[in-house]
């Protein structure tokens, strides 16, 4: 490979190479010249978003020389990969991450400033890629950071969705989604490879042939042909040459026209097939953690699914790799169930297309895939009925009869003939019309099944997946999720990183235990002096983002209380509204109470078809509404909600939280990553025992957690004796009142009719025992309260809780999954710069 040398750590000489050199001086240069020669402006002429682009291409020409060395180095070695396939990359801005882990944020700051331009004003103007909803999304984008950094050989594989998640806007109090353009004004950090094309099948029917060995095969003719390309992003790790790809894969029509069409004179016919294919792409399904059965949701999941496979068997044949390794080759990360179908198409691959037997071709699947789970939730399980799932993929119906057929012998081999528990572990529910069930697909088709929280994957054994677990309880592992410190540390929380290097050196950054360092300062005053500056300069930076974007005012000495994150009714942002509506209760009745002023700031999207998630965010700002603006409650509480959430949007919140609001019902949050970002970033926790919060409470000491509310237990008992939710609230005063208020139209201009539905379901349902779990809330927020009025506490409180969160990080996660599930090794890889030892 022949590339740029790098001079070493320059400094402006002339020697150092434009595309390559990190020296202010050839970072200017270089920045000019993208500015003339990619943007084709002048200074003169240049907007902000030109001054972004030139700067974005400076950056990328850095990552280059990575990236091909990394792909020379993966295919000389025929390195072992880890093939993560997710519907969903939440990636976020990438230009901020990329000096971050090019480790030339600081040069680059520089070289800008002397070009009279603000770096945070052209990392402002990137419009992030919001390919993904939440959570799992955002998951698959740390991990790759990790998979990065620890340099292992990875290939993300997933959708080139045109429209990402909407953009939301708030009118009249109510959430207005808006289409996601991201891609408007191009994107820098993308290569397409057209060369690299796959042809995806669709519907069609199936018909038997023989072979040129007289050896019967199945033949698939299908009844529609679209193309997937794949569009390839750099990640790059962290102070590491390892460059791994993203492949995101758009359709396209195989012919652009249909020139027979073209040629009967019938024009909008003949583009007709092309805009159809493209609709495939076009645009992420929005729910998070409900499913639905279109059609173009499970068009989705194979077109990808299949490309990501096809391109792998590709890298095979191209390393001159006999198929019979490919679970050698590559350990294949199921993201949920969304891409479950790869069980199905992997084994169409090897027996209809290479010719291979059952037997080999279903024990190279099953050792070849990991199924990682995200949520018990029953309405998020994904089901394809058989009539729709026949029509799209009649041949990966056939063999999942086969699988099925074999599994099921086998469960009677063991169990004998329980046809309850047969019915339970089929790959089909017969139980209500049919439906194939996607999670039982990757159970079967995977060796190893994880959930993401130690209480998740103990739940899945016991309830959801329990018949699997007594089927093969070997399978069956937890890897507890982690966040990348990179991301929602270094780049977010700038300050609080120099304290930290300050203090122990940077190497926390890469072994995030490390900042258990820290901990020696927790009492130090001089630390805890620069601890709470660091925190009210990030405060005050909020407030003026919440000024900008909402037009209120918000005191940062105030407790910034924080739950931003998909809205959910599981998650509960209505229990802390009730909360909101308490405290201002209380004021108004004693409008002199010393109580300590809170700010209450919530972010977060509903899906578009989710009504009461819809309502919760209406009520969220009628109630700021009504509070905001009374006078008698003055600087003592404000109720917040930022519009839009997203990853841009998501950073500068971390590191302003004091308090961390993850209050959901015990047993449904599978993991929450948001949690973890908070606590890194010093906030303390109030939440309930579920998910992650129960093994951070466990990091930190359960002294520095705010902990309230049932239990699993708990919540499953008292479903059992019968849960009266209007009992508690004829018996509680406060939360009759708070209650009585939003019914009575006190928060909504006197209409009765608004909040109905979501009073109605809270009194006679609750299906997520807010009413249950009131009291305590309060009183746990009382505690809340309490302590921030002890300074030197709190501040003691909030630095072991960041030193304590090493656990928390991605890496230690990957590493997990690199040891347990995928058998994988690090592959360094060194610049010819480095290996000629002139670098
Ligand atoms: C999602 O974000 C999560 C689970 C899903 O289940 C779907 C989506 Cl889009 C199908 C979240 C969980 O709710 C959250 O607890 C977890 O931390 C996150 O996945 C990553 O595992």
């Amino acid at each position: 490979i022949q590339e740029p040398q790098l001079q070493g750590q320059d400094t402006g000489m002339q020697c150092e190479d434009d595309r390559t050199g990190i020296g202010v001086e050839t970072l200017k240069r270089a920045f000019l010249d993208n500015l003339f020669y990619v943007q084709g402006k002048f200074p003169a002429l240049a907007t902000k978003h030109d001054y972004y682009m030139a700067l974005a291409y400076t950056v990328r020409d850095r990552l280059l020389q990575r990236w091909v060395n990394t792909a020379a180095i993966y295919t000389q070695e025929g390195s072992r990969t880890v093939a993560y396939l997710s519907a969903e990359f939440l990636m976020g801005p990438h230009l901020g991450n990329n000096l971050i882990n090019l480790g030339i944020y600081n040069q680059v700051q520089q070289a800008m400033t002397e070009l009279k331009l603000d770096l945070k004003e052209l990392l402002a103007k990137e419009e992030e890629p919001g390919l993904g909803n939440g959570g799992l999304g955002r998951l698959a984008a740390c991990y790759l950071d990790s998979l990065a950094s620890l340099e292992i050989p990875t290939l993300g594989y997933g959708i080139r969705y045109e429209f990402g998640i909407f953009d939301q806007l708030i009118r009249n109090g109510w959430q207005v989604e808006k289409t996601d353009k991201w891609l408007r004004y191009g994107n820098p950090w993308e290569i397409a490879r057209p060369e690299w094309a796959v042809s995806v099948k669709f519907g069609g029917r199936t018909e038997a042939h023989k072979n040129a060995q007289g050896r019967y095969r199945v033949r698939w003719i299908p009844h529609k042909v679209v193309l997937g390309i794949p569009y390839d992003t750099p990640i790059l790790g962290y102070k590491v040459n390892t460059a791994n790809t993203l492949r995101l894969w758009k359709a396209e029509a195989p012919e652009s026209f249909d020139f027979e069409a073209f040629n009967r004179g019938n024009y909008y016919g003949a583009v007709d097939q092309k805009v159809t294919s493209e609709n495939l792409t076009k645009v992420l399904y929005p729910n998070d953690e409900t499913y639905e059965g279109k059609q173009l949701r499970l068009e989705q999941q194979y077109f990808f699914v299949s490309c990501a496979l096809q391109d792998m068997l590709r890298i095979m044949l191209r390393q001159k790799l006999p198929l019979e390794q490919f679970h050698e080759k590559f350990a294949v990360q199921l993201n949920d169930t969304h891409p479950a179908i790869a069980v199905a198409e992997l084994m169409r691959l090897l027996l209809d297309e290479h010719e291979m037997d059952w037997e080999p071709a279903w024990e190279i699947t099953q050792k070849t895939f990991g199924y990682t789970n995200h949520t018990l939730l029953p309405e998020a399980l994904e089901k394809w009925s058989l009539k729709l799932f026949s029509s799209l993929l009649p041949r990966h119906l056939e063999i999942i009869y086969e699988i099925n057929w074999r599994f099921l012998e086998q469960v009677r081999h063991k169990f004998g003939t329980d046809e309850g528990r047969i019915g339970r572990l089929s790959l089909i529910d017969e139980n209500d019309g049919k439906f194939v069930r996607m999670a039982h697909l990757a159970c079967v088709g995977s060796h190893k099944i994880n959930g993401v929280a130690a209480l998740h994957s103990e739940l899945l054994q016991k309830t959801t997946l329990l018949d699997f677990y007594e089927f093969f309880p070997e399978k069956f592992t937890n890897i507890t999720n982690g966040v990348t410190p990179r991301r929602w540390i270094v780049l977010s929380n700038p300050k609080l990183t120099n304290l930290i290097t300050s203090c122990i050196g940077d190497n926390w950054i890469k072994h995030l235990e490390d900042v258990q360092r820290i901990e020696t300062y927790a009492e130090d005053p001089g630390f805890q002096q620069e601890w709470q500056q660091i925190k009210r300069e990030n405060k005050v930076n909020v407030a003026e983002i919440l000024l900008d974007r909402t037009g209120v005012k918000v005191d940062p000495d105030s407790l910034f209380d924080i739950q931003v994150k998909r809205i959910h009714q599981y998650k509960r942002q209505h229990l802390n509204i009730l909360h909101a509506i308490t405290l201002y209760n209380q004021i108004k009745q004693n409008p002199n109470l010393d109580i300590t002023p809170r700010t209450l700031i919530f972010a977060g999207k509903a899906a578009p078809g989710y009504y009461i998630a819809k309502l919760i965010i209406k009520l969220i700002n009628s109630v700021a509404e009504v509070v905001n603006k009374d006078r008698d409650i003055g600087d003592r509480l404000k109720v917040v909600f930022l519009p839009d959430y997203n990853v841009k949007n998501s950073q500068p919140i971390y590191p302003a939280a004091d308090l961390s609001e993850q209050i959901s019902t015990a047993g449904k949050e599978a993991s929450g990553t948001g949690n973890m970002k908070f606590a890194m970033n010093g906030a303390l926790t109030i939440g309930t025992l579920d998910g992650a919060n129960i093994e951070i409470r466990n990091a930190v000491g359960a002294e520095n957690f705010f902990l309230f509310g049932l239990t699993t237990e708990d919540v499953g008992a008292l479903r059992l004796t019968g849960y009266r939710p209007r009992e508690y609230y004829e018996q509680n005063p406060q939360l009759k009142q708070a209650i009585d208020q939003i019914a009575s139209g006190y928060f909504s201009h006197g209409d009765r009719s608004l909040f109905k539905p979501l009073v109605d379901l809270l009194l006679d349902k609750d299906p997520f025992m807010l009413m249950a779990d009131y009291q305590p809330y309060i009183d746990c927020q009382q505690q809340v309260s309490q302590t921030y009025r002890d300074r030197d506490r709190w501040l003691q409180m909030s630095i072991l809780n960041t030193a304590r969160m090493g656990k928390f990080s991605s890496d230690r996660a990957i590493r997990e999954y690199c040891q347990q599930i995928w058998k994988v090794q690090p592959v360094p890889v060194q610049l010819a710069a480095e290996k000629t030892g002139d670098g």
